[in-house]
């Protein structure tokens, strides 16, 4: 008889990051599939236990907290113990390499990373179900309207793309709370030691720093005078060199005077 895979995605333990899961449940939704998606928080009891009440073929997990050595084993477990241990466990997330071949030798399925493509996941799940259940037990799948976007990570079947991350949320992480609130602290501390300043100036100068930095207008800077016997403050007006008719003038001005 052919029928519907029926699949249920599944968010164990405290992990918030459900837009993998949510991503993928579309997808195996458009490819055909029958999907329950259990929602944030659950434990593996839970999970197993809507998998047995729902009677699905495949357990799909979506892990990116780091748990997901404790949290597989507890699933894959809790799926025998329940008379469910025949279906398909897989799932993805942040996952390394050698922790996918350890839960692979635990009997846990394909685990798909980061810029996994969703239809590399549709196609994994349908080989699995009709590895198991036989040719012609698939229903027919869905026919894409013309221009659908089928994959809406279509990074395996062009080569590895960029992390789908956002830079903003990537610069999220990097800082830690610790970090922002000692940034936000030494920025407040500048301002305060800006405004100290500026106050200093102010009372210093009878002025504002602004006023300060500028010379008074009117009056110009004391400077030494480019020629001798110029007067200070005068500076800028060079004063007249003696010319040599005039000094000879000066002996006999002098005596006129003294006379
Ligand atoms: C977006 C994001 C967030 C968002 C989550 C929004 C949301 N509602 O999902 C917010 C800002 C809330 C967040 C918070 C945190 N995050 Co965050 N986050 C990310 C980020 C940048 C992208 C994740 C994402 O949405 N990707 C897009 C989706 C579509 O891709 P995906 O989830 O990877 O899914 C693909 C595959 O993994 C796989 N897949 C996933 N699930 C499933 C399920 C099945 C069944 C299958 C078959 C396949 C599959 O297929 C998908 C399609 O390709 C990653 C870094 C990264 N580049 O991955 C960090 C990252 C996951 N976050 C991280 C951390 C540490 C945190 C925080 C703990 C940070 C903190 N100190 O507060 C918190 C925890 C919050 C919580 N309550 O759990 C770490 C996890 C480290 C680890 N596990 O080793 C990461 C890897 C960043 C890092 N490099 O350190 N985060």
């Amino acid at each position: 008889m052919q029928r519907k895979i029926r699949v249920l995605v599944g968010k164990p333990g405290l992990d918030g990051h459900d837009r993998g899961a949510k991503v993928v449940a579309a997808a195996l939704r458009d490819a055909g599939m029958e999907v329950i998606y259990t929602g944030l928080h659950q434990t593996p009891e839970q999970i197993v236990e809507a998998a047995v009440q729902e009677d699905v073929d495949v357990v799909a997990l979506s892990i990116l907290s780091g748990a997901h050595m404790r949290l597989f084993p507890e699933v894959i477990e809790l799926m025998r113990q329940r008379g469910v241990g025949d279906r398909l466990l897989t799932g993805g997330g942040i996952i390394p390499p050698e922790d996918v071949e350890t839960l692979a030798k635990l009997g846990v399925g394909r685990l798909f990373g980061p810029g996994s493509s969703t239809q590399d996941i549709a196609r994994y799940i349908r080989e699995w179900f009709v590895g198991v259940h036989g040719e012609g037990s698939l229903a027919p799948l869905p026919v894409q309207p013309a221009g659908a976007q089928t994959d809406l990570f279509e990074g395996a079947a062009h080569g590895p793309r960029p992390s789908p991350a956002p830079a903003k949320l990537d610069a999220h992480h990097a800082r830690t709370a610790k970090s922002a609130a000692r940034s936000r602290a030494s920025k407040a501390a500048k301002q305060r030691t800006g405004k100290a300043a500026k106050q200093a100036a102010k009372s210093r100068a009878g002025r504002t720093a602004k006023q300060a930095a500028k010379p008074r207008a009117g009056k110009t800077p004391k400077r030494k005078p480019a020629v001798r016997g110029a007067k200070p403050g005068r500076a800028l007006k060079r004063a007249r060199p003696v010319t040599r008719a005039k000094a000879a003038k000066r002996p006999a001005k002098r005596a006129a005077r003294r006379r």
